[in-house]
């Protein structure tokens, strides 16, 4: 049984405990917040009976296989650091850090403690866009050669998340990060990026739509783009539609996680990728909390084989530095951002 901490016991917090419940082979075993009356109810609501409001007396006392960071991003550096000092692996939740300076110190002090870092990137693991990972593996479309990662929805964010309307930057560092790491995760890594960003909403301090362009090194194109000021139809939060087309075929994922498969002569194939709403998930929420069991069951599968994570620290370096490039492309209203993957 592997003994977990978590540290933060907010609103996205508790997809992480209902999820740690439903796998086996982990409890949490105590629970860390400096917020008394948040801590106090978490503990109450998943029969934790272990609680800090110290992250570092959390440390001196427990014996943890794990520590799972759950906070909002301007602590997580110092969070994962005293991780480290502790040798205890790390689980932290995205944007890993607030700069690309703070990431490189966060990954150097695992890497010196020889302590596994996994980023909590969790949309990658949603099932429409594993779907469609094993497509691309089985070589259906052939070689990508263009791809659109596309998050537009007019979703009430700012009543669960208020920080997210309060920060100069929004839509890139919250939402864009996931999509980025999408396109990463199908079409490889990324050589240059053009972006801009608007403000359409003026309640909120940074920026609500992204538009991205990427050259990937494999030669394909692919744009990103993400609004939370973008009415439909049919609100499709937290949906993020995809459309690949490579030298055989194409794919999408549609509305209602629908994935088609196409080749000159027609549609090859459809799947219905809708993830399964388990008992803890509710609407519209249910495809990204399912993503976190999934990512969480990565990890424990890590932990056990030794093997990096996926989106370990190293590896969400490469994610950042998108982010990274889009607010100094956006900034700057110019040309493309040259990406380095080494
Ligand atoms: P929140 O503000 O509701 O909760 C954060 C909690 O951390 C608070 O209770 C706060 O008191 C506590 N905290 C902060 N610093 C602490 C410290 N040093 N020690 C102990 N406790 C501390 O935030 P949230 O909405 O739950 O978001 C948390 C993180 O999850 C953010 O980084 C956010 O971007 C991320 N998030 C991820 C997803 C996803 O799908 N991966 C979805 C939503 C939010
Ligand atoms: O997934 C997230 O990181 C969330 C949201 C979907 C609202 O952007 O913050």
């Amino acid at each position: 049984m592997k003994r977990g901490a978590l540290i933060g016991c907010g609103f996205f917090s508790y997809n992480h405990l209902h999820a740690w419940q439903q796998l086996e082979g982990v409890e949490i075993v105590a629970l860390c917040d400096r917020d008394t009356a948040r801590l106090a109810q978490a503990a109450q609501d998943f029969g934790i009976a272990r609680t800090y409001t110290d992250a570092g007396e959390l440390f001196a006392r427990e014996q943890l296989d794990f520590v799972d960071i759950a906070t909002t991003v301007h602590t997580h550096r110092a969070l994962v650091e005293l991780a480290a000092a502790a040798r205890v692996p790390c689980i932290c939740q995205k944007p890993f850090a607030p700069t690309l300076d703070d990431a490189l110190a966060m990954v150097a002090a695992c890497a010196a403690a020889s302590v596994p870092l996994m980023v909590h990137e969790n949309f990658r693991w949603q099932t429409p866009v594993q779907a469609a990972r094993r497509v691309l593996d089985s070589g259906a479309i052939g070689t990508p050669f263009w791809g659109r990662f596309s998050f537009r929805s007019a979703f009430d964010v700012y009543r669960t998340q208020p920080y997210l309307a309060q920060g100069q930057r929004f839509i890139i560092e919250d939402l864009g990060i996931h999509v980025l790491d999408i396109a990463r995760f199908l079409l490889g890594d990324v050589t240059t990026l053009n972006a801009t960003t608007q403000r359409v909403n003026p309640r909120i301090a940074g920026e609500d739509v992204a538009t991205m362009l990427m050259r990937h090194a494999s030669g394909a194109t692919s744009v990103v783009d993400c609004s939370y000021a973008s009415p439909r139809a049919e609100e499709l939060f937290p949906q993020t539609l995809l459309e690949i087309d490579g030298s055989d075929g194409s794919l999408r994922v549609d509305a209602g996680y629908r994935l088609h498969v196409y080749s000159r002569s027609g549609v090859q194939s459809t799947q219905n990728c809708e993830p399964p709403l388990h008992a803890w998930a509710q609407r519209p929420w249910f495809n990204i909390q399912d993503s976190v069991l999934n990512i969480q069951a990565h990890w424990l599968d890590c932990l056990a084989t030794g093997c990096e994570p996926q989106t370990s620290g190293r590896d969400n370096l490469r994610t950042l530095a998108l982010v990274e490039a889009a607010y100094r492309s956006a900034g700057s209203g110019q040309q493309a951002v040259s990406l380095s993957c080494d």
